[in-house]
């Protein structure tokens, strides 16, 4: 469904047959809302997100291209977030349909405008699809379409903001024993503890060459996030904390204890394409009661 969201923004809702549903605002490309059958909000949306371009709205999942992070002359996690983007036109031939998945392809292109800033041709197709059982999934498929016969590099996130209970409660598995970058210790390379990770101070961690499922438990809701990834090599995990989230405009005093922003990544080796060539990076979301799903 077609309808304009805050501010008056395109949005499109998905609803899928059991109930559950996912908003997209074209603004961004940005999915502010994935609910399950009952009707519970799985992602987090920041009570003052600014719904007005150019600044990106805080929350849901905002898709960090060309860069990940702050790299040169491109705004912070670079422009895609901040871009209108279009319903695309003859999207590409939808390997498996059926009729129990709603989904969106959108596009985003080069504009003479960011070719200032990022001297490249790309397309940039985009598929949000609610699948079934509620399954959220999203598939990038980035070309460069350069008739210079240059190829471009870049990096990319899909910056995922889970909504938790309290942080403090939270535990993510999967990535205990790997590698990370410390984003808070200028990037100094750390290898992580042997078991789950938990949540006591801010925390800005790229974790490297991670597996293809990650697991976020939140033990007071007895609800376990899986995030399964394909093409996206990392795993960004990030909470502001008290602090950090007070310096942050847009983010409320207290909501940092309500979030955990677990990122399906490439951000340590960027990705290359030549002309003509295209990539594909894919998260899945899930949301299973815990006790189903924990130590798995
Ligand atoms: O993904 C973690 C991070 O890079 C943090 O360093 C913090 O800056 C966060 O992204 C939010 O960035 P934003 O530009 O959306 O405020």
């Amino acid at each position: 469904e077609h309808t304009k969201g805050v501010n008056g923004l395109p949005k499109v809702i998905l609803r899928e047959v059991r109930g559950c549903s996912a908003e997209v605002y074209l603004y961004g490309a940005q999915v502010t809302s994935w609910k399950n059958e009952h009707g519970e909000e799985l992602l987090f949306l920041s009570s003052k997100a600014i719904f007005k371009p150019p600044k990106a709205i805080r929350g849901g999942i905002p898709i960090c291209f060309p860069q990940f992070g702050i790299q040169g002359s491109l705004e912070q996690h670079g422009f895609a977030r901040n871009r209108h983007w279009m319903v695309d036109p003859d999207p590409p031939p939808f390997l498996t349909c059926s009729p129990n998945k709603a989904f969106i392809d959108l596009i985003l292109k080069h504009s003479e405008e960011d070719a200032k800033i990022w001297p490249h041709r790309y397309e940039f197709r985009l598929r949000v699809t609610l699948g079934p059982g509620g399954d959220l999934m999203m598939t990038s498929r980035i070309r460069n379409t350069n008739t210079d016969g240059k190829p471009f590099m870049f990096t990319f996130s899909y910056h995922t903001y889970f909504a938790v209970t309290d942080i403090s409660e939270v535990r993510v598995e999967g990535l205990e024993t790997l590698d990370y970058l410390d984003y808070l210790k200028n990037k100094e390379r750390f290898t992580e503890q042997g078991d789950a990770i938990t949540f006591e101070a801010e925390v800005d961690k790229a974790y490297l060459s991670t597996p293809t499922k990650i697991a976020i438990i939140d033990h007071e809701r007895k609800r376990t996030y899986e995030l399964r990834k394909d093409g996206l090599p990392d795993a960004v995990v990030w909470n502001p904390w008290d602090k950090k989230a007070k310096a942050i405009p847009d983010f409320g005093d207290n909501e940092y204890k309500h979030m955990l922003c677990v990122e399906a990544a490439c951000v340590e080796k960027p990705i290359t394409l030549k002309p003509g060539e295209e990539w594909r990076g894919r998260q899945e979301l899930s949301a299973v009661p815990s006790s189903y799903c924990s130590g798995q």
